[in-house]
């Protein structure tokens, strides 16, 4: 394996496929989770997929990230928008971060359109649907190839 990846979701995201089709589409996060894992074991990544609607918990996977994790791909959902302990605990971990969202978050409410997470974030994802994921995970990738160089 070239590396390991932390894939974390924020809150409501287990709910995805269930409610709110029409902007976050139909693909359940389980949905997500195969594909992410199918097209890591194509990259060679290593994967732990997680979700929680517990700031806490994204915080202290963050934490475990610092131990073992070469990269982090985070939708901190509704937390990208007040959580600076989230950002904290990102600027904590030393590899690269790419922040997903599934949906054009700057085509919707004023209040979505500021991101605490973007600033410490190598790459931002928005509006391409759950393919998001997939294309953190090649970036992800990428950076963490070119890192170990
Ligand atoms: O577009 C995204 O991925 C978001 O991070 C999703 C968050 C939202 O608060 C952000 O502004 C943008 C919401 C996740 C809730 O997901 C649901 C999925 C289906 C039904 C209800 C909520």
């Amino acid at each position: 394996m070239t590396g390991l990846v932390y894939v974390l979701n924020g809150p409501n995201l287990n709910l995805l496929g269930r409610r709110q089709p029409h902007i976050y589409g139909h693909e359940t996060l389980a949905d997500v989770e195969r594909d992410c894992r199918t097209l890591a074991a194509e990259l060679r990544l290593d994967l732990r997929f997680h979700q929680s609607n517990r700031e806490y918990e994204i915080i202290d996977w963050i934490h475990a990230a610092r131990e073992d994790a070469d990269g982090i791909a985070i939708n901190p959902a509704a937390f990208t928008h007040t959580s600076v302990a989230i950002l904290d605990a990102l600027h904590a971990f030393e590899g690269p971060v790419i922040e997903i969202h599934i949906s054009n978050v700057h085509k919707r409410e004023a209040f979505r359109h500021h991101s605490f997470v973007s600033s410490r974030a190598d790459g931002v994802i928005a509006g391409f649907g759950t393919q998001g994921y997939l294309l953190a995970l090649r970036r992800l990738a990428r950076l963490i190839e070119e890192g170990s160089k």
